[in-house]
């Protein structure tokens, strides 16, 4: 394990040890063991790429300076807020779409103590980053500006949630009415701002930058974000759940994948009828029908296709960019999703 990623691992127990310690509540035993718990089970087990990007951009941005103990712990504390907010989104998120696993266990409110106390060990979660921010930045220039970020990238992940929801109803109502500009509103919104953006946001306040200006780097961020939550679409119907770590639901849950956007695209007016028969049902048969209609289209061609040429129209647009660290910043980014399988 790389040096940065132990020293971000040792910062988690730090934070979770002053969470369980926040003066501002009378914690008992019970419940201090129960959010010990509930952040053991969501946090940290993911791949942490959203987290450790920040020191890594942060670093990238220092032009590969060494990073003082000091930024080392801001720039994972940061990281790890983000780690929160991804652990708050995804236990709700795993109850709007009625997943089964996530990251190779049961989801949160699956098991059998927790059920809907998993919403509000959620708003506990989302509650968790303000504090970790207040005690370790609030005497810090940029303070105001984090705060503001966070609420910001919450706001506008909500909304894509919400858009990824009510589509279903539209869907329901008329499957054709799924198109990629659709797609790419819900994607931008509920991923590419939280999952990408995010990141490279906290990492420029941290170096004393003005995100007004950075206006370009955003949208580089949008359109790579756009692309990964292409691949969560992807695998939740072609990955391998014992490496994605997760059983898809799109099919079952009528959303307005990728996949099946592509596939009204391609489709003729029989198979169409088929999709329009098979997409939505929350039963073995009707999604394996529904995969066996993407197979015969070849979505998995038409997705390799896609993913190669994103990855030559997000290089382009990054060697575009003036800045060299910048350019350095992002295309590590994108390193770390090209083809990922998980
Ligand atoms: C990913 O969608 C989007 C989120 C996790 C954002 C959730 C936002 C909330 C405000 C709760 P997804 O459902 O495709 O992700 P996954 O495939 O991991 O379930
Ligand atoms: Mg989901
Ligand atoms: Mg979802
Ligand atoms: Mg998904």
């Amino acid at each position: 394990m790389s040096d940065l990623k132990t020293r971000f691992l040792e910062v988690y127990s730090v934070l979770k040890s002053e969470l369980l310690n926040d003066p501002a509540f009378e914690f008992t035993d019970d419940s201090r063991q129960w959010v010990e718990r509930m952040l053991d089970y969501n946090v940290p087990g993911g791949k942490l790429n959203r987290g450790l990007s920040v020191i890594d951009s942060y670093k990238l941005l220092k032009e590969g300076k060494e990073l003082s103990d000091d930024e080392i712990f801001l720039s994972s504390a940061l990281g790890w807020c983000i780690e929160w907010l991804q652990a708050y989104f995804l236990v709700l998120d795993d109850i709007m779409d009625s997943s089964h696993t996530r990251r190779g266990q049961p989801c949160w409110f699956r098991l059998p103590k927790v059920g809907m106390i998993a919403v509000n060990d959620g708003i506990l979660l989302r509650n968790h980053i303000p504090r970790i921010l207040k005690k370790h930045f609030r005497q810090k220039p940029y303070y105001v500006d984090l705060l503001d970020l966070f609420n910001e990238v919450e706001f506008q992940t909500a909304s894509g949630q919400m858009i990824d929801l009510i589509t279903t109803l539209v869907g329901e109502k008329d499957l054709s009415k799924y198109s990629l500009p659709i797609h790419r509103r819900i994607v931008q919104y509920k991923t590419a701002y939280y999952s990408f953006y995010l990141p490279v946001a906290c990492a420029l306040l941290m170096s004393g930058e003005d995100l007004e200006k950075h206006t370009n780097v955003k949208d580089i961020l949008i359109e790579m974000g756009t692309y990964f939550q292409v691949q969560d679409d992807y695998l939740d119907c072609f990955g391998a759940p014992e490496v994605i770590g997760k059983i898809g639901t799109d099919i079952e849950d009528f959303k307005c994948s990728w996949l099946v956007v592509k596939a009204l695209e391609l489709s003729n007016e029989e198979q169409k009828k088929f999709l329009h028969e098979n997409y939505g049902k929350d039963d073995p048969a009707s999604v394996a029908k529904v995969k066996e209609l993407y197979n015969t289209l070849k979505l998995q061609d038409v997705f390799a296709e896609y993913e190669s040429k994103s990855y030559d129209k997000l290089i382009k647009f990054i060697e575009a960019h003036p800045s060299q660290a910048v350019q350095a910043v992002l295309k590590s980014f994108l390193g770390k999703i090209y083809k990922r399988e998980k």
